[in-house]
């Protein structure tokens, strides 16, 4: 499902949730800056491994240049169910929305994911499905890959939005060279 959509429902389902996000930014609705989109394993120059601990990634930050495809090879060391995603601050800030309601309806315990909450009707076709390209959530000893073409240029990080996580500094730069 599209995020615009699962905002909807989380607005829906959970008002108090709105109040998360008041006071950081104003316009909520920027989304016009993209942190880039899937990319294609033969258009891959080199991989990166991304190591998850609790709460913080290694490496720390990453270089890449404008436009290029990497391939990521994401692997959860901690004992904490972790995101790997990469977006914008704006994305990220959504996305922890999202997250918070994954946590509340169990979803998320800890170190471990609820699949079957995760696949649950929410009503109107609506899921916590966490399907994203631009993102992985791995449950500890798990790993994943994902296949990202950047943009060619902009304010990106990679995150993990598990509630508390991004405020304990579990996040990244990405820098354009
Ligand atoms: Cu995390």
């Amino acid at each position: 499902m599209s995020l615009a959509k699962f905002a909807v429902a989380a607005v829906a389902i959970s008002m108090p949730l709105a109040a998360l996000g008041a006071g950081t930014h104003g316009g909520g609705h920027g989304h016009s800056a993209k942190s880039g989109e899937p990319g294609k394993a033969s258009d891959a120059s080199r991989s990166i491994t991304v190591e998850m601990y609790d709460n913080y990634y290694e490496p720390e930050k990453i270089e890449v240049k404008p436009g290029e495809t990497v391939r990521f090879v994401v692997q959860n060391k901690g004992q904490l169910v972790h995101e790997f995603n990469i977006g914008t601050p704006d994305m990220h800030e959504a996305h922890q929305k999202e997250m918070m309601m994954m946590v509340e309806h169990g979803a998320i315990q800890g170190g471990k994911l609820n699949h079957d909450m995760m696949e649950m009707d929410m009503g109107h076709g609506k899921s916590m499905k966490h399907d994203d390209p631009n993102s992985v959530l791995l449950e500890p000893g798990e790993s994943q890959e994902i296949i990202w073409t950047f943009s060619e240029k902009g304010n990106i990080e990679f995150a993990c939005n598990v509630p508390g996580h991004y405020q304990a500094g579990m996040y990244g730069e990405v820098n354009f060279n």
